[in-house]
């Protein structure tokens, strides 16, 4: 048999640099308080792209033998290390890069003894600064401060107009710092920042896992449309308006991608559940992981799980996942129409395996009274259930007051600090089929699009108000809500 010639070529690209890859994301700036590596290891965990280790009034010994730990640490999370100040210190643990005040030297002298190959990063705080560093040779710009802040003495306050004013003026990427956290970064990285450089809001947050994941999300907020990907995990309902239909319907219809894994399939349209099929544990478990192993899926949203088995399956796998995913949980525990879609002793696995995971949690009130066994009767009732489910350790609870009577149909979230109440027009309609999926996905797409999770809530509120007024007839029981047309609403 003659031999086949194959037309593949092969191609030897160079080795990627450090100083090729981006300097972009997360910037995370160390501090001098307890625990600094268990701290550091749960930020990175959430997904911090570059570390700089600022130590001060420390011996030399002890800075190497701490900055040697966390270079592994970071090269365990693909994480690029940055030593502040010290040039030496990073020559001796060879980090991947320097970062020098304007009183540290100049970037050339730096390259001549890191090597061409390493990353130079200089602190400004002008335009005339940032011009001179970009033409002296710096790989990248710190810029700030941006907010007022308590972890160092700044003079100098540009903001982020001042960050607007040198984003057209300079080439390089900018790292903008000072104050920076979750609830203000949008506008930051809107004013063009390519990363963020914070010390406390991740560092002094009691989850510094979740204060990285969110700043990480908001630079989606100026992704390309599909902006951001979410994986959902739920049953397939037959009828197509609930289950993981409604989700892929909410989720690509609002801007962002989605990617899903069934736990279950249905037999079923708007009057009710026929039957239930359910889906092994252990496959269930092979979707999610093939999907999360090549797809870029930012926030993972919850259904029906159906079984404990499924539950506890996706809490283990979840925990043991190196990198920190954001999950919204809608405790699907009932249908409309009264069918059971998670057997009986679901709930005391999911209260102590999968609740604690979940960045938010979104139980209507059955769903809240039946996770704390007690009846919810008004809004002070809602809200002491909010911080009762938070304290059994979802970060963010929301419980959706639909099932109160009369008034206006009252949302309650509570982050850990404060309550917040979204209120929207209480609809009377039997056309509520895939309410709840949908808003969790529709709060899920907003997240993975960049947007802080109190303004995903607002939008998801919108759309899921749009989507149940725009109802048309179909079907024969409780109908589903209008996607199409509240998707195009939500985007005006
Ligand atoms: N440099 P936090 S502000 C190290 O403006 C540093 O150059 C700044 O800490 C500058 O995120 C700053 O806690 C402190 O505000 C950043």
């Amino acid at each position: 048999m003659p031999e086949k010639t194959s037309s593949l070529r092969l191609v030897v690209s160079p080795p990627k640099t450090v100083r090729s890859r981006t300097i972009a994301g997360v910037y995370l700036i160390t501090d001098q308080h307890d625990n600094l590596f268990d701290r550091v290891a749960q930020a990175l965990r959430g997904g911090v792209a570059l570390l700089q280790y600022r130590v001060k009034d420390r011996p030399y010994q002890y800075c190497l033998e701490e900055g040697a730990r966390l270079k592994k640490l970071c090269s365990r999370y693909g994480c690029l290390f940055i030593i502040n100040d010290n040039v030496k210190l990073a020559a001796d643990l060879d980090a991947d890069g320097v970062h020098l005040g304007q009183d540290d030297g100049n970037p050339q002298q730096a390259r001549e003894i890191l090597g061409s190959d390493r990353i130079i990063g200089v602190s400004t705080h002008t335009l005339d600064e940032a011009l001179k560093a970009e033409q002296d040779g710096a790989d990248y710009l710190g810029f700030g401060a941006m907010y007022p802040t308590d972890s160092k003495i700044v003079t100098h306050i540009p903001g982020t107009s001042g960050l607007s004013a040198i984003r057209n003026r300079v080439n390089l990427p900018i790292v903008a710092i000072g104050g920076i956290s979750p609830a203000n970064a949008c506008r930051v990285i809107e004013s063009g920042a390519d990363a963020v450089a914070v010390i406390s809001s991740v560092l002094s947050s009691a989850r510094p896992d979740i204060a990285a994941a969110e700043l990480k999300l908001l630079f989606n907020r100026l992704a390309l449309f599909p902006r951001g990907g979410v994986l959902s995990i739920a049953g397939s309902d037959s009828g197509g308006g609930a289950g993981i239909q409604a989700d892929i319907k909410t989720i690509t219809l609002l801007g962002s991608y989605a990617a899903s894994a069934v736990t279950a399939l249905t037999a079923q349209n708007t009057k009710g559940v026929k039957s239930i099929h359910g889906i092994p544990p252990s496959f269930v478990k092979d979707q999610i992981d093939t999907v999360l192993t090549d797809l870029p899926i930012d926030v993972i949203k919850t259904g029906m799980l159906h079984t404990p088995a499924i539950i506890s399956v996706l809490a283990e796998y979840l925990s043991e996942q190196p990198h920190y995913f954001p999950l919204v949980v809608d405790p699907v525990m009932v249908a409309k129409g009264g069918a059971s879609l998670l057997e009986l002793d679901g709930v005391s696995v999911f209260t102590r395996m999968l609740l604690p995971q979940a960045y938010l949690l979104t139980p209507n009130l059955p769903e809240a009274e039946r996770l704390l066994g007690c009846r919810i009767h008004n809004e002070d009732d809602m809200e002491q259930a909010a911080r009762r489910l938070q304290g059994m350790g979802a970060a963010n609870v929301l419980i959706k007051g639909g099932h109160l009577n009369g008034g206006d149909a009252v949302d309650v979230l509570f982050d850990g600090n404060n309550i917040h109440k979204y209120s929207g027009e209480r609809f009377f309609t039997s056309a509520t089929h895939g309410t709840g999926c949908s808003f969790a996905s529709a709060i899920a797409a907003f997240l993975a699009r960049g947007e802080p999770l109190r303004e995903a809530v607002n939008r998801a509120k919108f759309f899921i108000a749009s989507a149940i007024r725009q109802a048309r007839t179909i079907g024969k029981g409780h109908g589903p809500i209008n996607h199409y047309l509240a998707a195009k609403e939500s985007e005006k």
